[in-house]
Order: C-alpha cells, then structure tokens, then sequence
C-alpha cells in the first residue's frame, strides 16, 4: 500500500471480475484472513483460492492458523518476508489493521479488502465492502453467482460453511434474501446444506451436557435482556462453540437484547446481538462498533462492561 496516498488511492471495485482483474498480472495472490479465524474467515480464504485458481495461472497462497475442526478446508502455505510487496493481498472478513493475521500484509502490491464488518483503519486500496452482507463468504457467492462462476462442490461448501457459521444457521439478524440467494446458488453448485448442518450443531454428549450446565450462569432481566458472562477458560475446556453460546441466547423468548461476556486472560469482550435495536448507536458511548444489530465492546477489565450491561438493561425500562 501506498503511504499517505491510501485515500486519495482507494477504490471500490464491484465483481468478481475487477478481482481478477486485478490479480491477473500479479506473481502471486496471498490471501490473508483475521487473527484466531473463524469458519467465515476460512470460508472465504480458501473459497477465493479456488474460484481464483480455477481462472489464473498466478499462484494464490493462503497464510494462517487452523483449529481442531478447521483442516478440512484448505492448507496454508509459507510467506517469507520478501513475498509480501511482491504479491497482491487480498485481506478477508477482517476491517481492522490490528487483527490482520500478519503484519506484512499492509505491504501488499496492491492490497485488497473483502469484508462485511464496518471500515475502521483504511489499510488497503481497494476493498469490496458490503456492512448489510451477513458474511464474507455471502459476499464472495452473490459475486460468483453474478457472474454465473461455475465452482466446484467443495469450494461451494467452504462458502456455505462460512455463511452458516456467521449467521448460526441463518438466525443471525443480517439473514436476508439476499443470503438465501446466495444459499440456493451454492446449493447448485453442489454444496451439501446438511453435512455442514450437522457439523455445525452436532457436539460430543458431553459437551451438550456441559453447555447446559455452562448455561445456568445466564440472567434474564425483567426489562427482557438477557446476558451470560463467561471465561474463555470454561469456552477452551468444554470445546464450546460461540455460535453454541449465541443459539442458546437466541432461544430466549423474553430477551430483545442479548449479550455475551467472555473473559479473557488480558481482556473482556462483550457482544451484543439484537432483532429490533441499534446497537452500534447504544454500544458507541462505551467505545464499542459493529454492526447495527451486532455490535461488541472490548476493555482491560470487566467492571465498565457490566456498566454496559447496566446501561443496556435501562435502555430497554424506557
Ligand atoms: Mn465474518
């Protein structure tokens, strides 16, 4: 990226095709997901690397970090110091320059943004940017699907995997025909919607157990918000995941906001999820952004985000 120049420089592109377009010539493409990926980020890595591939000779590396249950989707590949200007970057499902899985990717020639979370630091040229998209995964299929892309079936699913891990299977309130369009196109394509159902919702007896034993913690308030504090330790241990939480939140009928409270080692992080109220708006006195209806608040230590709970309770007495 051009120093200094990243504004007046930055473009949006629109299709698939200005993608290509743009990694045509390129030696090599890297493809860069966030910090601690999640099933959206890997998604759309390894689906892009794909639905590139497919279309150019240039090589396209994928960096990163997989977990226990993410080696089914693709492999990572090396980057030495030197790659990095010499390649096109292309940043997915992440707006924030802090939590780009590596450094070097800012030094992209050029570097590109696909993403669905609101602009925050401008680091890159050109971005394909959509904040109402419920995924970087439902990005990249609208794109696909607008260009009639024909892609294979494992590529479709790591697509699907995405969308269904982002939006815990279409619960999340950014779910939108748009979404479903996506959905049936990918669904075409050959993807399998209940292989990925079941890997997403099936758990160990035992961690079904714990979770509910986990889910005790949760307060429901009479003002109908519902809040579940809990230490990444106990999220670690048990094999919990976020979307386990979320589901089990978003099964309160009495709550029109929910939040969850994850304490880390070093940090909290609160997430607030609603179908009715702005968040962002609510959320921004407290230092916190997102999306409207999905928002979130990071601090050193717990006490100001139970002010936020408090805060959130008495927004919703009125
Ligand atoms: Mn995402």
């Amino acid at each position: 990226m051009w120093f200094g120049q990243s504004l007046l420089y930055n473009t949006f592109m629109r299709t698939f095709t200005d993608i290509q377009r743009r990694c045509k010539d390129a030696k090599q493409v890297i493809i860069v997901p966030h910090l601690h990926p999640d099933g959206d980020a890997l998604g759309a890595a390894f689906g892009l690397q794909a639905m590139l591939q497919s279309t150019m000779t240039s090589h396209v590396k994928v960096v990163g970090e997989h977990s226990d249950t993410s080696r089914w989707m693709g492999s990572f590949e090396r980057v030495v110091d030197s790659e990095w200007a010499q390649s096109v970057v292309i940043v997915v499902d992440t707006a924030k320059q802090e939590l780009l899985i590596h450094p070097k990717a800012i030094e992209g020639n050029p570097v590109i943004l696909i993403d669905h979370h609101p602009v925050e630091s401008v680091f890159y040229d050109h971005g394909i940017i959509n904040e109402s998209a419920t995924s970087t995964c439902e990005i990249l299929a609208t794109l696909a699907e607008r260009e009639s892309l024909s892609l294979d079936p494992k590529t479709a699913n790591l697509l699907l995997f995405g969308i269904l891990s982002d939006t815990t299977i279409l619960q999340h309130p950014y779910t939108s025909k748009t979404t479903m369009k996506a959905i049936g196109y990918l669904l075409d394509e050959g993807a399998t919607y209940k292989v990925l159902v079941n890997q997403l919702t099936k758990r160990e007896f035992k961690t079904t157990k714990a979770l509910f034993q986990a889910s005790e913690a949760i307060q429901v308030t009479e003002n109908g918000l519902a809040y579940w504090i809990i230490d990444y330790a106990t999220i670690k241990k048990n094999n919990f995941e976020f979307s386990d939480l979320f589901s089990i939140l978003r099964s309160i009928e009495e709550a029109s906001i929910i939040v969850l409270l994850v304490q880390l080692d070093d940090e909290c992080v609160l997430h607030a999820q609603s179908d009715q109220y702005d968040l962002q708006k609510l959320l921004t006195p407290f230092g916190g952004g997102g999306h409207k209806f999905a928002s979130k608040v990071r601090s050193a230590s717990l006490a100001p985000l139970l002010q936020v709970i408090e805060s959130l309770d008495q927004f919703l007495i009125k």
